[in-house]
């Protein structure tokens, strides 16, 4: 639910403006040199996009579901990369503190996260565990005071630059399933947490993933979220949740950007005698692409009202990121068309793009993953 509607209004326009005015003039230099400029990252922080989704009392923006949405449109009008950096604060990096944590871990650490002086990241995949999260091997075992913690984590989004890290590890040995398993707030400066180099991935340059390896790290037994053993599994559920519909608006906002290329390029470019947007073939791909973000535009408001009002939303969070990861791909797929042999060069943003949006299918679920929830809540609503 909307709060206040002008000074959303003013947040909105004011990073349209930063989208426009600084990020998009500097996705190429960000994807050539890998990195986000320190300057842009300021101002970032100043803007307050690390803290979008915490709440005011521990020094966010505190946004609904509603306005973080609004606010994730705009953002993906530019390349992922940006929002990769402060995505993991206001997303999985923070919210398993903020959903099940306790007063004292959300007052400690969430005040750093919303100002950006500590990256997060959320360490649920393994190398032998992705979308079976459940059978993850990461091991914690109680030491007095402390738990130690060995295994591996894999493609651990902002990993490389995080200085807190949500970590799901097992702690009954004997449950093989979800209900063994921990969820602990881990410091990026303990002693045994080791970071892997950055991987090397076919887009979202600037976005930086690796492994982090535990090696008899050892974490206090106050760090586990909650308090509570094995319910670690559940808080990454709920977590995700909520980062589905959040990449859910990021996708749509990226498809309204590849649109809006098309179309300039279409209207610009002449084939046969006229502009090519004038041509029906033409036409048939630009409709059909503004058609589906339309729908993925409403369904992720839609849901996010919902969540806003305090429904359950895990199937609708599932259908979004289902429907908008592929839906994006399909306009990048067209708008790479639209813009024929221009589309395949580097010069022209598109290129980059079509690589960039591949990831949304996969992370935080993948498409099939999604699928499975969907259908899984559907069959047990049938039930009763
Ligand atoms: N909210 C709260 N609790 C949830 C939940 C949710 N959204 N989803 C599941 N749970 C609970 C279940 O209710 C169950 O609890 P009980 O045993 O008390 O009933 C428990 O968690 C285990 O759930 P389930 O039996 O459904 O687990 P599965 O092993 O079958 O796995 C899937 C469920 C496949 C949905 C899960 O492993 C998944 O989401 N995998 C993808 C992981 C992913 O997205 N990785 C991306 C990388 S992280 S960026």
């Amino acid at each position: 639910m909307i709060r206040d509607q002008e000074t959303l209004n003013q947040l909105l326009d004011t990073v349209s403006r930063f989208v426009r005015e600084r990020l998009i003039p500097n996705e190429a230099r960000v994807a050539e040199e890998d990195a986000i400029p320190e300057d842009i990252l300021q101002e970032m922080k100043e803007l307050g996009l690390f803290g979008l989704s915490i709440p005011e009392e521990y020094g966010g923006l505190g946004l609904t579901m509603e306005e973080e949405a609004l606010v994730a449109f705009e953002i993906g009008h530019t390349s992922p990369a940006f929002r990769s950096i402060f995505g993991t604060n206001n997303g999985i990096g923070a919210q398993g503190i903020l959903i099940d944590g306790t007063e004292e871990q959300k007052q400690k650490y969430v005040p750093k996260l919303a100002t950006g002086e500590l990256i997060s990241s959320f360490c649920l995949t393994e190398p032998d565990s992705g979308s079976d999260a459940a059978s993850l091997k990461t091991r914690a075992v109680r030491d007095g005071d402390y738990y130690v913690l060995n295994g591996t984590k894999r493609f651990i989004t902002n990993g490389p630059e995080a200085g807190l890290y949500t970590v799901m590890a097992r702690t009954d040995p004997d449950s093989k399933g979800a209900s063994g398993i921990t969820a602990f707030i881990v410091e990026g400066d303990t002693p045994g947490l080791i970071r892997g180099k950055p991987d090397q991935k076919m887009g979202q340059k600037g976005a930086h993933t690796c492994d982090i390896i535990f090696e008899d790290c050892r974490v206090p037994a106050e760090n586990i979220i909650g308090g509570k053993e094995g319910v670690g599994f559940k808080t990454a559920m709920k977590v995700l949740d909520r980062g589905r519909l959040h990449i859910s608006a990021v996708c749509v906002g990226v498809a309204e950007r590849l649109l809006q290329d098309a179309l300039t390029y279409a209207m610009e470019r002449k084939q046969f005698g006229k502009p090519i947007a004038e041509h029906q073939l033409i036409q048939a791909m630009l409709a059909d692409s503004r058609a589906e973000v339309y729908a993925g535009r409403s369904m992720v408001l839609d849901a996010a009202r919902r969540k806003d009002a305090g429904e359950n939303v895990s199937t609708e969070a599932s259908c979004c990121k289902m429907f908008c990861s592929e839906m994006v791909g399909r306009v990048a797929d067209r708008a790479v068309q639209i813009h024929g042999g221009s589309g395949y060069i580097a010069e022209y943003d598109v290129e980059r793009f079509y690589r960039d949006v591949r990831l949304f299918r996969i992370y935080e679920g993948t498409t099939q993953i999604q699928q499975i929830v969907i259908a899984r809540n559907m069959i047990r609503e049938a039930q009763g």
